[in-house]
């Protein structure tokens, strides 16, 4: 089925469903559909997957969970979207792609605003975490903040050449995700920041559309960026988590006691997912040293370079974040 087709025929009906979660439909099982733009066997994809599997389990088969992975509809703005109106229920989706739809979450989108991943992790298990999921709860946005998911930190790659330095950077066309920050990010560093959909980037890389991108090592193998772009420099530039959100309007059809159980069946994907995750990191590096990308890591030493030419980044969106900023800095 293609995304059209998808839109015009079930959506209606999972809407009808879900709209009328009445006693006489209780033998029939709602299907909640699923976005991701990875691909099946990835951390986040099994994750929702999960919950699905919980989820039916716990209520008698009235509920499951249908996965459209690998894009199937579209990319992460589509997803948000789809799930604004009821399309579909679960959007995973990266903070990057949601941070335009729900401003307070930007501030995980400064470059360098974390330590390394373990301060992240500690960040969004905390009392921040449920304080940024209750903001897209309460947007207004037909949203539902149901959990955060890991998705490590990113790096630099290319088609081009190997970037050592920031200089290596200049002048290179490095696709970023769909957020003005990013564009500002990539520019401030020297390159030129083209913001796309994440289902346009391989084709992009493939044509010489753009000359690079910028991603996690399970992005950058198991989405295939890796067979164009063969240089990859580890920066960790950003470290931007993801969140599953779930269409208000289904949540609003359903029991109190449904709610309860998706909630809680989200905050266990939340740490079941980042296990998987340091599983396919690992494999993720293997695989792109097994088939020859060259891997350049940044210093501890040179990675003050990077981080001072962000400067610029910070002194635009830094200071409407700047008390939510320090309490993330606090977090040890
Ligand atoms: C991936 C992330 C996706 C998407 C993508 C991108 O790391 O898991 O949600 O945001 O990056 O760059 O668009």
């Amino acid at each position: 089925m293609n995304r059209r087709e998808f839109l015009g025929s079930s959506a209606v009906a999972s809407l009808a469903l879900a709209g009328a979660a009445a006693p006489a439909l209780a033998e029939t099982k709602l299907m909640l559909k699923a976005s991701d733009v990875h691909p099946e066997g990835y951390p986040t994809v099994t994750a929702v997957e999960n919950i699905g599997k919980k989820l039916d389990q716990a209520t008698n088969g009235r509920y499951g969970v249908q996965m459209f992975a690998s894009m199937q509809l579209g990319g992460e703005k589509e997803a948000i979207e789809q799930a604004q109106v009821g399309a579909i229920q679960f959007a995973r989706v990266s903070v990057g792609a949601l941070g335009p739809v729900v401003d307070d979450l930007n501030v995980f989108n400064l470059p360098y605003v974390f330590r390394d991943t373990a301060h992240m992790r500690k960040v969004i298990d905390g009392e921040i975490g449920q304080e940024l999921l209750d903001k897209v709860t309460n947007s207004g946005k037909g949203l539902i903040g149901l959990c955060w998911m890991d998705a490590g930190a990113r790096n630099f790659y290319n088609t081009k050449h190997p970037v050592k330095t920031l200089a290596d950077l200049k002048g290179l066309k490095v696709r970023v995700m769909g957020n003005p920050m990013f564009v500002d990010m990539a520019n401030a560093m020297g390159s030129n920041g083209v913001a796309m959909g994440y289902d346009q980037v391989f084709s992009a890389l493939q044509t010489g559309v753009v000359d690079g991108a910028e991603n996690n090592p399970p992005s950058f193998v198991f989405d295939n960026h890796y067979q164009v772009a063969k240089y990859l420099t580890i920066d960790e530039h950003l470290i931007v988590p993801e969140m599953v959100v779930f269409s208000k309007k289904t949540w609003d059809a359903m029991s109190k006691e449904d709610q309860a159980l998706l909630t809680k069946f989200s905050k266990e994907a939340q740490q079941e997912e980042r296990k998987l995750w340091d599983v396919y990191e690992k494999q993720a590096m293997d695989k792109a040293t097994a088939a020859g990308i060259n891997i350049v890591q940044i210093s501890e030493t040179d990675k003050k370079a990077f981080q001072d030419a962000v400067k610029p980044v910070w002194d635009k969106y830094g200071p409407k974040y700047a008390a939510m900023v320090k309490r993330i800095q606090a977090v040890q």
